[in-house]
């Protein structure tokens, strides 16, 4: 068995594994190289040579036990035939909806449009490093309620959130059903093509006040939640913000959960029972090389009679040294 899943599967509290949100890209070097040639975002993604190469760099460098798959959450409304482009210094933008033609839109279609993704899953998942060195692939997709928020929003809710966002309900419940759909349809793709581990990223859970979160939280992830376990592979979901994770867990039921950096550890070892993942503030590797090992055996002793995957409370920053992702690295291997 793997780490990971002996954690998660097995509840063991012996080992942490680690992998790091983020962990194939923006950070590395050898990633800003190919990426200088490839400006199209999109279509760097659906380059499985490319895709897959930039997955398993991370790998070739540090001792960490799984691949994530270098894809977006916003490769499903590319799917959807909405248009998604990502530019230079504003981040994703995204087209108008046409809820039309997002209905009428087959499986077939879009798994198409998709397929490489799918195609670098099953080339990852079959080299030598992850295969020979019993190492996990990760397969993930965003959370209704944040893929939700792109679709509408059309861009990122960090700039700006828009003030009739909640206005049109009938749409909101249309693109959620259309998303239940399809998100299943990724999920099952990427299982069969050789991920074994699903996370489900809800990046903007945090924007949604607690009477809301039943309706767009809970009740769209659940479901996920249970689709994914039917298919006999674990399920790790990061709300990250949320109000009460606690509740979250005993609602939605994850197999594991990821928390941000603002979940105080010692209390949430308290509240939850599953195994628990991430938590470590990614500003922690801008400092220094005492700071860095401070910070990470803080989370490995307070959680050491848990099950717990080491990783941080959300991406790792593109200004982080890899040398200092390194230090981390070691720093929970020789723990
Ligand atoms: O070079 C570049 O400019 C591209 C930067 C980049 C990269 C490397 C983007 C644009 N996406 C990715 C890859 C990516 N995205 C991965 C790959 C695997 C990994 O190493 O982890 C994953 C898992 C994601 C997931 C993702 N995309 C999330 C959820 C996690 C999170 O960070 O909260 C979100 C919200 C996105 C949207 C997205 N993709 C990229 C940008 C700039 C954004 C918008 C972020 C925002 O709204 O602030």
């Amino acid at each position: 068995m793997t780490p990971l899943h002996e954690v998660i599967i097995n509840k063991n509290t012996k080992i942490n594994p680690i992998w790091i949100m983020r962990q194939a890209g923006r950070y590395l070097p050898e990633f800003r190289e190919i990426r200088k040639s490839n400006p199209n975002f999109i279509k760097l993604c659906l380059n499985e040579n490319l895709s897959s190469e930039i997955t398993l760099q991370p790998l070739k460098r540090f001792d960490l036990d799984a691949a994530i798959i270098f894809s977006d959450i916003l490769m499903l409304p590319y799917g959807l035939n909405q248009k998604v482009n990502f530019e230079k210094g504003f981040g994703p933008k995204l087209g108008e909806v046409n809820i039309d033609e997002m209905s009428r839109l087959d499986e077939v279609d879009f798994v198409q449009k998709i397929y490489p993704v799918y195609k670098a899953i099953q080339k990852v998942s079959s080299d030598n490093i992850i295969k020979n060195k019993n190492k996990n692939t990760i397969g993930f997709v965003g959370a209704p309620w944040t893929l939700l928020v792109y679709i509408i929003n059309q861009q990122s809710p960090k700039k700006n959130l828009k003030k009739d966002f909640f206005k049109n309900n009938f749409l909101i419940n249309r693109i959620l059903l259309i998303l239940e759909k399809f998100l299943k349809i990724h999920i099952k793709n990427q299982i069969d093509n050789g991920a074994n581990v699903i996370q489900i990223f809800d990046s903007w859970a945090g924007l949604l006040e607690e009477k809301d979160l039943p309706n767009f939280i809970y009740s769209p992830t659940l479901n996920l939640v249970n689709y994914v376990k039917s298919l006999n592979t674990p399920v790790i979901c990061f709300p990250r913000e949320i109000k009460n994770y606690k509740e979250f867990c005993e609602i939605v039921k994850p197999d594991a959960v990821s928390i941000d950096y603002n979940v105080d550890p010692k209390k949430i070892l308290k509240d939850i029972k599953i195994p628990i993942q991430g938590g470590l503030d990614p500003k922690i590797l801008l400092t220094d090389k005492e700071t860095i090992k401070k910070e990470t055996i803080k989370y490995l002793d307070i959680f050491k009679n848990h099950p717990y995957i080491f990783n941080l409370g959300h991406g790792v920053l593109p200004e982080t040294d890899p040398n200092m992702f390194e230090h981390m690295v070691n720093t929970v291997k020789n723990y």
